[in-house]
């Protein structure tokens, strides 16, 4: 068993796809164990996105998910980390197989270069360790 965490990035929930987001964990099976709707800071960002500090996009990483409020999660079981990269397809939704929340639900880089891609999942064990802790733990 396996414990992963993903958000609902604010594009999502502006455009009512919590409910989609969640069905699809939870009808695989999945077991939801967090779930909260919070307005991220540039404070949590910055460890959440901490490998991607130096990237020139950096700041449109950080407008983009101050926007508004996302919903943040965390479910489990078997290979929970893989397969919720598999359900929400590659970063660019225009490369993302069909089928996946990318895909299915979002175009690319919009006209100001931001990668709106609705939805975030740990991609390793020990990232979703790591991100739990950020945003679930106790500082
Ligand atoms: P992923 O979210 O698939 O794990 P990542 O960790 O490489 O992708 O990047 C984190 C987020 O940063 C991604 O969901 C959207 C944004 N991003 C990535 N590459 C970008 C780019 N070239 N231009 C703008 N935003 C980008
Ligand atoms: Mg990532």
């Amino acid at each position: 068993m396996q414990e992963t965490l993903f958000i609902v990035k604010p594009d999502g929930v502006k455009r009512g796809l919590v409910g989609e987001v969640l069905r699809r964990i939870e009808r695989r099976g999945f077991k939801l164990t967090r779930l909260e709707m919070r307005q991220a800071d540039k404070a949590i960002l910055a460890r959440h996105y901490e490998d991607l500090l130096e990237k020139p996009f950096y700041h449109q990483i950080e407008r983009y998910m101050m926007e508004g409020p996302l919903v943040v999660g965390t479910f489990y079981g078997p290979d929970a980390v893989k397969t919720w990269r598999k359900t929400m397809g590659v970063t660019n939704p225009a490369e993302a197989d069909m089928g996946t929340i990318r895909a299915d639900f979002a175009m690319g880089p919009d006209e100001n270069g931001d990668m709106r891609n609705v939805v975030h999942g740990s991609d390793s064990v020990e990232s979703a360790e790591r991100e739990i802790n950020i945003w679930f733990g106790e500082g």
